[in-house]
């Protein structure tokens, strides 16, 4: 049946559709792994921003924030940052122990990590992690939205500390915190290509195969977000809907997280310089997200990605993708959503109609910004 509704859709570019390109707590928990509190010097490689045609120019090591570094994606592109030996990766996660462990596990050499505690479900803790990230004083060279929570069994809704529907308030609404107030530290830094990266996904993207699966993503006039995605009072969802649906509201947040990434460039990049791009970086089937899915679906979604749809990626290649959209020097256009072809080569992604729609975006922001208090 699959097989049969996935060969009747009829679009004019069948690989675009399927998400390829024809063409090609606290902060006194926050511990350093090196005492440094400056990042070391490293040559840069020819050809990189830096170099001068004339032989060797240092270029300072890159800082980069990476949250929810303590698995899948996030884990793997720390790792291979950090393995560049031109970046000082810093983990920002919720559970410092498991991403202690993990780095470990990883092979991440002691030095090239910092761990600090950042919890996206409560708007304090975000707060707290940005005070303590200017304690340690370092520079901010590149911000990487990454972390995310996924509830697809979950039929009500839970919420954050802030009384937000979880999904959104910490894929979204955290993320929308964090990022506005670290603006200024990217502003700050001197090095040569500055970025904010927001991981998107395919699933919120309905001009594709993967974005018509339901439950569909759609925001509808926002009205829930309106209302703060309280639940008690009105809607957990973004549209207003009163029935929860964890996977839509996943989905929904993946959508404001491709709107907001747009939002950042048009209302900062020309002003900053800075590069904001979202990425898709391949269905890393194996990865935490799907944690909470029921145990067949676990079991079978690796090998339908590998062998029906093909769009299974590995979370070292995953890793590589995403260190690529924060150092490559020919990732630096800004606004851009990067994905990969069937031989691993970047291109700019279409977004559907709604995760490009540019009032949609200000909306989204607008409304962000006062459930954040920012405005
Ligand atoms: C939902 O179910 C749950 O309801 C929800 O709670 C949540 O869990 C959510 O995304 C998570 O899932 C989704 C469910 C319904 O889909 C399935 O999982 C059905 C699985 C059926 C599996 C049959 C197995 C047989 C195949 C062999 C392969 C072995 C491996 C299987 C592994 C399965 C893992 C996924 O979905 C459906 O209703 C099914 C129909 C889906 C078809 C989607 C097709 C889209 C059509 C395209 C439309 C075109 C639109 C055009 C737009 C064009 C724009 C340019
Ligand atoms: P994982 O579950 O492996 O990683 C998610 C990370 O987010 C974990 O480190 C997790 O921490 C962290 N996290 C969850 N909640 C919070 C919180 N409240 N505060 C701080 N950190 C938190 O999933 P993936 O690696 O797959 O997902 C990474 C990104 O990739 C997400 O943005 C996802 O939407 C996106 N993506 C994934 C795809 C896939 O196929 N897997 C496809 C497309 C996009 P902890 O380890 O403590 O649980
Ligand atoms: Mg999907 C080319 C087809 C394709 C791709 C690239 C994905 C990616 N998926 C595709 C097709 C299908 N999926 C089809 C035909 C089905 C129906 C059998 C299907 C089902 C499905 C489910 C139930 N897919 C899923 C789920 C999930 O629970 C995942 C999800 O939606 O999480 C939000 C998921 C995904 N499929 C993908 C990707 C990347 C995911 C993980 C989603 C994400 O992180 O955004």
């Amino acid at each position: 049946m699959q097989g049969s509704s996935m060969g009747a859709v009829a679009v004019k570019d069948t690989a675009a559709f399927l998400g390829v390109s024809s063409k090609a707590k606290k902060a006194s928990l926050a511990v350093r792994t090196q005492v440094a509190t400056a990042p070391s010097p490293v040559t840069t490689s020819p050809g990189s921003a830096a170099a001068k045609p004339s032989g060797k120019k240092t270029l300072r090591q890159g800082v980069v924030v990476i949250t929810g570094a303590s698995s899948g994606l996030g884990l793997a592109s720390a790792k291979a940052l950090a393995e560049t030996g031109k970046w000082h990766v810093v983990m920002a996660c919720r559970d410092f122990l498991k991403a202690s462990k993990a780095a470990k596990a990883a092979g991440m050499a002691d030095g090239s990590y910092t761990i600090m505690h950042l919890d996206l479900a409560s708007l304090d803790s975000v707060r707290q992690f940005v005070d303590a990230f200017r304690r340690a004083e370092m520079p901010l060279d590149v911000l990487v939205c990454n972390a995310a929570i996924y509830r697809p069994t979950a039929r009500t809704p839970t919420f954050t500390a802030d009384g937000h529907e979880m999904s959104v308030g910490v894929n979204h609404l955290g993320h929308f915190l964090l990022a506005r107030l670290l603006m200024e530290d990217l502003q700050k830094s001197d090095y040569p290509s500055r970025r904010m990266v927001i991981v998107g996904s395919i699933t919120g993207n309905s001009n594709t195969l993967a974005g018509n699966v339901p439950p569909k993503a759609s925001l509808g006039d926002l009205r829930g977000l309106a209302g703060g995605l309280s639940g008690a009072s009105g809607s957990a969802m973004i549209d207003g809907d009163e029935s929860f649906d964890g996977a839509k509201a996943y989905k929904d947040s993946k959508v404001c997280n491709m709107l907001t990434m747009q939002e950042f460039h048009r209302r900062y990049h020309e002003e900053t310089g800075i590069t904001f791009s979202s990425l898709y970086p391949g269905c890393i089937a194996t990865t935490g997200l799907f944690r909470e899915h029921i145990p067949l679906f676990r079991t079978l979604f690796p090998p339908f990605q590998k062998f029906i749809t093909k769009g299974f990626v590995s979370e070292a290649e995953s890793g590589k993708r995403l260190a690529q959209v924060v150092a490559e020097p020919s990732l630096t256009k800004s606004g851009v959503y990067w994905s990969w072809n069937k031989d691993s080569a970047s291109f700019e992604n279409q977004l559907s109609q709604e995760a490009s729609d540019p009032e949609k975006a200000r909306k989204v922001w607008e409304l962000s910004e006062k459930l954040v208090g920012l405005a």
